[in-house]
């Protein structure tokens, strides 16, 4: 082996331990934390309260298959959980047909302009998994503004404010042919949409993001850019891979990806990252960041069967982005 794909497997070995550190208290939340009958919980949104506690905004998958979203507050974001007892947004097929096989993978934003939290999650229609979009206060009650994105859609977040007197929303659209690559796009009101450009392409070949890419947690607003936490898929002969890596688009026209790394920064190597439902998947869609501002907790779900925090720098990682990050024409 020659002395560079040595010092490669270093690097790759030391921002796996450094960047983002798995709590020890891992899995944090399972099926069995709940008072009601659940197959799993996994990939939430995540927030800190006015009062200061964490709450989480679970995915919670029934023995039907179909999901809803439960909410669960901890005072140290760690421990003691307390689990709403019962649903706390459950599909509304009703009014929005398109929730009809359920509601999943919630991320969420608080925006100082709306007074309120943005969430957005994938809703199951008959025709395929779309996005859309409720407002909440207090994660008690909801309102509803509908499906912004039809199927096939997923894996959206809304920016925590607007940029250039606009809303902004990242997506995963899943093409006909090509790969699902992360979109881009731009609304006045929230609820029309439009001026849609890619923004992060699936890579190709042996690429560890090569079969389709999505944005995990919301944008994450540092000075020098949205840092994105993004998972690539590949896909193999025993399944799929889930992994994290890093991306930055440019503050002010978040169209410019200005950098990408070229390796995942956190994958599945624990027991419960590799065995469940889905073995071999991390899937963040959420964080909350410390009193120093520096410090993100990202809960991730883990093999789509519990819930799972890893804690990192922001700082660390937009400085190892700035050392690692990929020239364009890879
Ligand atoms: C994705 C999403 C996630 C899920 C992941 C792994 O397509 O549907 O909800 O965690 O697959 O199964």
């Amino acid at each position: 082996m020659t002395q560079s794909v040595l010092a490669d497997r270093e690097t790759l070995r030391d921002h796996r331990t450094t960047l983002l550190t798995r709590h020890e208290a891992n899995p944090l939340l399972t099926a069995a934390d709940w008072s009601y009958n659940i197959n799993t919980v996994f990939n939430a949104g995540a927030c800190r309260l006015p009062d200061g506690q964490t709450l989480l905004l679970t995915r919670v998958e029934e023995c039907s298959g179909r999901s809803h979203l439960c909410a669960a507050r901890s005072i140290d974001g760690v421990s003691d959980w307390r689990i709403d007892d019962r649903p706390t947004l459950l599909p509304d097929p009703r009014n929005h047909p398109e929730e009809i096989w359920g509601i999943e993978d919630p991320r969420i934003v608080w925006c100082d302009e709306l007074e309120a939290y943005l969430v957005a999650y994938t809703s199951f229609s008959r025709s395929g998994p779309g996005v859309s979009l409720a407002m909440t206060e207090d994660f008690d009650s909801f309102e509803r503004l509908g499906c912004v994105m039809p199927p096939e859609d997923k894996d959206a977040s809304l920016f925590p404010r607007r940029v250039g007197g606009r809303w902004v929303m990242l997506h995963r659209p899943v093409p006909r042919s090509g790969s699902g690559n992360i979109w881009i796009s731009f609304s006045p009101d929230l609820k029309h949409w439009g001026d849609h450009k890619v923004v992060i392409e699936a890579r190709r070949g042996p690429w560890w993001d090569c079969n389709k890419v999505g944005l995990s947690p919301p944008p994450i607003e540092t000075p020098e850019g949205w840092l994105i936490l993004y998972h690539g898929v590949r896909t193999h002969a025993s399944g799929s891979l889930y992994r994290v890596g890093l991306a930055l688009l440019d503050l002010e026209d978040p169209t410019r990806c200005i950098a990408r790394s070229d390796s995942w920064i956190f994958g599945p190597e624990t027991d419960y990252e590799n065995v469940g439902d889905v073995s071999g998947v991390v899937f963040p869609c959420g964080f909350t960041i410390d009193s120093d501002g520096d410090t993100l907790n990202l809960y991730y779900g883990a093999a789509d069967t519990s819930i799972g925090l890893a804690r990192g720098s922001i700082r660390a990682m937009l400085a190892w982005l700035e050392e690692h990050k990929a020239s364009p024409d890879r």
